[in-house]
């Protein structure tokens, strides 16, 4: 019998900055029955999908640590998942047995901020957590930009890294948004033997360090996804909030890309939107034990600068010490 998980991408539309959390979490409930009724087994939300995505906002002119009142930063971030607000979700998935995937700012009971994804089983129950890996953006007030990217500043990174999970009967990983541009993060992933890679995304489709990318945001996107599926054999869904929010228009493309890196389905809309797909994941298998048999035909030996060097170094060719370095290590 073969392993088929049918998903579904719940793209969202624009989370303006006055919405409350009831409306979202109703938002929310209206696609993830929306998945129920196309019978879906796992529904899965974007990137910071309780709120407007407010990295793009300064909001506080001093530290990020606010003690006392509640700010407007603090708004935005989760003490407990679920909480109240976000309970609904939770016995709504249980109650229609279902499983979902949300991505939320978590603020830990001892202070730590992350960009967060949960997952939940069709019992409404936790599977586990992600927490992102590869921050972007920047940490300082940069005035001169049309709008900031302040995760740096908002989110610390990930001390865990990537973790699969057994779920939907098959190995499920979780990754958010700018890690879908580096190939670690399905290859970790890969080495688990992952099958199903789940990606929400916030892509403005203005990228101030270099405009000339603009138009490329949705090659991009998709482009790395197709290559992080085809290069590990395993299914990805990229799920966007796309649109205009707060006047940043968002990249959409929600997708569901298959082993083979094709795109199997794809949102129509830049709005909420449930994408569909049944996944057979043991087409995985087709390129885990052919092309990317790893086992046969991988050469770690060869790749010892991938997890020693982070910026590139000046290995100058045919130096003996050089090469000795880029193969024992
Ligand atoms: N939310 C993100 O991680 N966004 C980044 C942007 C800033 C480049 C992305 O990689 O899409």
């Amino acid at each position: 019998m073969t392993r088929s998980v049918r998903v579904g991408a719940a793209q969202l539309g624009p989370i303006a900055r006055a919405d409350s959390r009831e409306s979202v979490v109703e938002r929310l409930l209206v696609l993830l029955r929306d998945g129920a009724a196309s019978g879906c087994d796992l529904v899965v939300f974007p990137e910071l999908a309780l709120t407007t995505f407010f990295p793009r906002w300064y909001l506080d002119e001093g530290d990020v640590e606010i003690a006392g009142d509640t700010t407007e930063l603090d708004s935005y971030y989760e003490t407990e998942m679920p909480g109240p607000l976000t309970q609904p979700l939770f016995d709504e998935a249980r109650r229609l047995g279902i499983g979902f995937c949300l991505g939320y700012a978590e603020l830990t009971p001892d202070g730590h901020r992350y960009n967060t994804y949960v997952l939940v089983d069709g019992g409404g129950d936790i599977v586990g957590h992600y927490r992102k890996v590869h921050i972007p953006g920047h940490e300082m007030h940069e005035p001169e930009r049309q709008f900031q990217h302040l995760e740096r500043r908002y989110f610390e990174e990930s001390p865990e890294g990537f973790h699969v999970h057994k779920a939907f009967d098959g190995i499920v990983g979780m990754a958010i948004c700018n890690d879908r541009r580096w190939p670690e993060t399905y290859r970790v992933m890969g080495l688990q033997g992952v099958e199903m890679i789940l990606i929400g995304y916030n892509t403005p489709l203005h990228y101030a360090p270099d405009p000339s990318q603009n138009p490329l945001q949705a090659f991009h996107n998709h482009l790395v996804m197709q290559a992080g599926a085809y290069q590990n054999g395993t299914w990805v869904i990229g799920v966007a909030k796309g649109g205009v929010e707060e006047g940043v228009e968002s990249l959409a493309q929600t997708a569901i890309i298959a082993p083979s890196g094709q795109v199997v389905a794809q949102a129509a809309t830049i709005g909420d939107e449930l994408v569909v797909a049944s996944c057979d994941l043991d087409m995985c298998e087709k390129y885990k034990k052919t092309l990317f048999d790893f086992d046969r035909y991988r050469r770690p030996e060869m790749y010892g600068l991938i997890a020693k060097t982070g910026g590139p170094r000046a290995l100058v060719e045919g130096d003996p010490d050089a090469l000795k370095e880029q193969h024992d290590e």
